[in-house]
């Protein structure tokens, strides 16, 4: 197990209030933008094909899409290693997909089909694969971060240096079990990252409306958590704080905090009538600040790829998706006698 260091915390340098006031960041290297580039793409082209197939009614239940957060998953999984854990909320296909995840098994899940990740049983929100360290998909807003608290534990109990990622939304951090989890990660010095997602929205109600104090990265300050607010829409400086919180965490200096200033273009859930905003807000964030749009402009300007490149980037991920839409409405769905399998799991050693 390793041992607590006595070290000065991580210093929250860069604090910004708003993105755009965010200083210079560790620029990528080539292939780690044009791999951004595409792994933030797939994650937009799933999801606004998971629109379109709600849309045909070929998806049932609740469907929350991640479109405009793309930055925060892919540049956090950037610095994590095979055996850490990562585990999320209801906004969860961005995260499966950054995990490695199939998109054939995530899109087939969430048609309800036999070879969905869930075997067609969970549905978008319930979701795993502990092979890929992707721990779900929970539908209790607040839920996760107990559980992945436990992930952290596991890690220390068992004396690894895994680190477990939690991600939550700026509504869900105002749960009380997020600060019980806050209170037992920091006094047994858990390698434990939690992600504040905050797209500045719980369902219809904005931040300001709904919390005393809305600098979600002090939020562990009672508990000696330090904490980094980070512009979530820049791939880059998410990593740079990915970084900085799992060293900290796998040397054994307990829980860390990251605040991601980031925005959801679409609604809540996909029955949504988006009175809390008005469309010009929607629409500023998506003209100036789009993660995807930020790495494309650079890797033209740098000319580390030409725009023939990017398209053929583009039509590989699209081919993926389509794929995996075909899949998910070819693959049939579970035999009724499977309502009563998979109940209970062989608890792991
Ligand atoms: C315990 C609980 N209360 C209420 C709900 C209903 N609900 C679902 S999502 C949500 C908003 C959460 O917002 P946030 O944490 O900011 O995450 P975001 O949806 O923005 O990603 C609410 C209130 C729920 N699922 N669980
Ligand atoms: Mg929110």
């Amino acid at each position: 197990m390793a041992v607590a260091k006595d070290k000065a915390q991580p210093s929250a340098a860069r604090r910004p209030d708003k993105p755009s006031e965010q200083g210079s960041v560790p620029e990528l290297s080539k292939e780690q933008s044009v791999s951004a580039y595409r792994d933030m793409l797939l994650i937009r082209r799933f999801e606004e094909k998971a629109g379109q197939m709600y849309g045909m009614g070929l998806i049932g239940g609740f469907c929350h899409l991640y479109i405009g957060q793309e930055a925060v998953v892919v540049g956090m999984q950037m610095a994590l290693k095979p055996g850490d854990g990562v585990i999320t909320g209801y906004r969860d296909h961005g995260h499966m997909l950054a995990c490695g995840m199939d998109p054939k098994g995530v899109m087939a899940e969430l048609t309800g089909r036999q070879h969905g990740y869930s075997r067609g049983k969970g549905g978008s929100m319930h979701m795993f694969s502990a092979e890929k360290g992707f721990y779900g998909g929970h539908g209790i807003v607040g839920a996760q971060v107990p559980l992945g608290t436990g992930l952290a534990f596991a890690s220390k109990y068992r004396g690894n240096d895994n680190v477990s990622l939690t991600y939550f939304g700026d509504g869900a951090a105002n749960q009380g079990q997020v600060y019980e989890s806050f209170n037992m990660a920091k006094l047994w010095k858990l390698p434990a990252v939690y992600i504040i997602e905050n797209n500045q929205y719980a369902m219809g109600t904005s931040l300001a409306r709904a919390s005393a104090n809305t600098d979600l990265s002090t939020r562990g300050a009672s508990f000696g958590i330090p904490g980094e607010r980070v512009d979530g829409m820049d791939v880059r400086a998410v990593k740079d704080a990915a970084e900085r919180a799992v060293t900290w965490c796998r040397e054994g200096n307990g829980p860390m905090i990251l605040e991601m200033l980031t925005y959801r273009y679409r609604g809540h859930s996909m029955s949504d009538p988006a009175k809390y905003r008005t469309r010009d807000e929607v629409e500023k964030v998506r003209n100036e600040q789009d993660p995807i749009e930020q790495v494309r402009r650079r890797l033209l300007e740098w000319k580390w790829a030409s725009e023939d490149d990017l398209k053929k980037i583009d039509a590989k991920v699209r081919d993926a998706v389509n794929e995996s839409a075909e899949f998910a409405t070819v693959d049939p769905e579970p035999d009724a006698s499977e309502l009563y399998t998979d109940i209970y799991a062989q608890a792991a050693r």
